[in-house]
């Protein structure tokens, strides 16, 4: 009877875990894709803690087996790499590598990445713009600028592998390089920095006014490979492009560049750039330029198609916008164009269609440098207060804007219908960028958006005098903005986008081609081989060996050594770093990849796999092998 009455009770016990369990999981799952969870477990609360820290932990929650929703991608600073976390947990899942080598990955030591990296050990990666279809993010490619050399980079989002780098002529620090055309036609970069050119044209300083100049480039993107090419380039007065973003929808075939240093001030920039009550938003028609391209109205330099828009009239306008303003970003519908006002504390907002009414009856204010100047109070819809040194504003679709206030460590959410500030909330500290999901699309989310502070203070644990950044998921979907967590990031996110899972298509394991450079696939394949001084070695790699395991050649010989990861197993990435030889490399599932160096020291060399990749990962081993001259 006892025993009976105990299995009962253990039975019932069970049942009401099972229940209780079954009721966590419809609460904690911010992955599931309904738009009730977030904002959804109202009935949960914990002795001793605030109902806030209980939602917030709700909300960030991705328990094990479930994904994230979205994934960020962060530009990475001058690490010169782009960070990829996902939201809302806000877990950093990787590292890619553009514009720095990685050895974990081999990037910089393979003979593609080597190449690709050419003469720069370093870049400075500050605006992430995800490719577009119809306004929309598709998921395909992810664009970067390098601000330090000049270059464009492409991330495959099938590998999230870099896939090419460009190196861009005539342009000194492309960094208002922050957005794709609606359609993918375009990555534009605008110039930072204005300099004789080409590159390595010596001008005194003092000829600032007459012989630096500021360059846009337009990338253009092959819609099947998304392969970058220089389409054409446009010349510029001497000023600093800071941000840019391209027009939509109503604005379509338009960008739009803020600038500072319209003063063309070259010494003790702090001050003699902020002179000027108004510098200006650039507004580009690209479409325009693009046709004056193709009908040869340009000069080529280094190469590039260069046009000067002051024989393609009405490519360019000014319109005056306070005090070297920093981000402009263009609402979802296209129709107003918003203005950060760095140094003045407002976000100007301007409408395109009286922008556009001003260009078809000529009604100007003026020019400079050539290019009519539109008149400032008939374009300007409002000067939103929202406090001091605006910097950037993102759209949520709901009609609300959300600016960033650097000084006062602030984001502050504005009607784009009353133009009035409507929430305000702390961060900390010192927000530059902010990123809200699918933020720069035609139809943003509006569930979260992440602020990336500057600085990060008393945070997380100290580690010295310079701390990490840090970076802040705010509920959107509250009607205060709610912080729900804070991160550490490394140094050092400028822009973000966030896109929705959903959309990206990664594939499993590299197909097997037998036409492929170096690929063997089979045992009685693999092989080296000689010719003169070049060896050529042809090795497999799989759980848990290299075929062939011992490599031999001699001092001075120029190598040429293929690995390829036979294991077509999705995760099963083997590495290859040669001891001593200051080489190593991962090889993914079904891939190929290649080294080329010279043989220059004699001796024995314990190659290994550097990859855990199976119970005997740590058998994966070898001997490249060295015979004396
Ligand atoms: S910039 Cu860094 S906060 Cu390079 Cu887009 Cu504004
Ligand atoms: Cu292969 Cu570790």
């Amino acid at each position: 009877k006892d025993l009976f009455k105990k299995v009962v009770l253990s039975l019932a016990g069970l049942l009401v875990g099972l229940v209780i369990a079954v009721y966590l999981s419809t609460q904690l799952n911010p992955a599931g894709g309904s738009e009730a969870t977030l904002g959804g477990a109202a009935n949960i609360s914990v002795d001793g803690v605030s109902d806030d820290i209980v939602q917030a932990a709700l909300k960030t929650y991705v328990p094990p087996g479930q994904l994230d929703e979205y994934y960020m991608f962060a530009s990475g600073g001058h690490s010169g790499n782009v960070f990829v976390y996902g939201v809302p947990s806000m877990r950093r899942i990787r590292t890619i590598p553009v514009f720095t080598p990685e050895s974990s990955v081999g990037y910089g030591w393979t003979a593609e990445s080597k190449e690709m990296l050419g003469e720069w050990s370093w870049g400075d990666v500050h605006h992430p713009a995800l490719s577009e279809t119809g306004g929309d993010y598709d998921g395909r490619w992810l664009f970067v600028n390098d601000n330090a050399n000049s270059r464009a980079a492409r991330i495959n989002l099938d590998s999230f592998r870099t896939s090419q780098i460009l190196e861009v002529p005539n342009i000194y620090g492309p960094h208002s390089a922050v957005f794709m055309t609606p359609n993918s036609e375009y990555f534009m970069m605008g110039s930072r920095f204005a300099g004789p050119i080409p590159y390595g044209t010596y001008s005194p300083i003092e000829n600032y006014s007459k012989d630096y100049k500021g360059v846009l480039a337009a990338i253009a993107i092959n819609q099947e490979s998304g392969e970058m090419n220089i389409g054409w380039e446009v010349l510029l007065p001497p000023w600093s492009y800071d941000l840019s973003d391209a027009g939509k929808l109503d604005s379509e075939g338009w960008a739009f560049l803020t600038t500072y240093n319209t003063e063309e001030a070259y010494e003790l920039l702090e001050v003699n750039a902020s002179q000027r009550e108004m510098d200006y938003v650039v507004a580009l028609n690209w479409k325009l330029l693009e046709q004056a391209a193709n009908e040869g109205k340009f000069e080529m330099v280094e190469g590039v198609k260069m046009i000067d828009p002051l024989d393609v009239p009405g490519s360019i306008y000014l319109i005056p916008a306070m005090k070297s303003p920093h981000g402009v970003d263009v609402t979802p519908d296209g129709k107003y164009i918003v203005a950060n006002g760095k140094v003045a504390p407002v976000a100007t907002v301007f409408s395109f269609e009286k922008f556009m009414e001003c260009v078809n009856n000529k009604d100007f204010q003026g020019e400079e440098r050539g290019f009519p100047i539109i008149n400032y109070e008939k374009v300007r819809v409002a000067e939103v207060p929202v406090g001091l040194e605006p910097l950037h504003t993102q759209f949520d679709g709901n009609g609300y804007a959300y600016t960033t206030l650097f000084i006062d460590s602030t984001i502050a959410k504005w009607s784009l219908d009353t133009f009035e500030i409507v929430d305000v909330t702390p961060v900390h500290y010192c927000p530059g960028h902010l990123c809200a999901a699918e933020g720069d699309t035609v139809d943003p989310d509006g569930k979260y958006l992440v602020s990336l502070n500057k600085l990060a203070k008393d945070k997380f644990l100290s580690v010295g005098p310079s701390h990490p950044e840090s970076a802040q998921l705010i509920d959107l979907t509250t009607d205060k903005m709610k912080i729900l967590m804070d991160v550490p990031t490394d140094p050092e996110p400028h822009f973000a986008q966030m896109i929705k899972a959903d959309k990206i298509k990664t594939f499993e394991v590299f197909e097997k081609d037998p036409n492929r450079l170096g690929a063997v696939y089979e045992k009685e394949n693999a092989r080296i081989e000689r010719d003169g001084n070049n060896v050529t070695i042809y090795q497999m790699s799989f759980r848990s060996r290299y075929y062939p395991d011992h490599v031999e050649v001699n001092e001075g010989d120029h190598v040429t050594w293929y690995v390829t990861n036979t294991d077509f197993d999705e995760d099963i990435t083997h590495g290859f770093g040669i001891t001593r030889y200051d080489l190593n490399m991962e090889v993914q599932p079904g891939e190929t990849q290649k080294f080329e160096f010279v043989a220059d020291r004699a001796g024995v060399y314990p190659f290994y796999c550097t990859n855990f990749c199976s119970a005997l990962h740590q058998e994966m081993q070898g001997w490249f092998i060295v015979k004396p001259k």
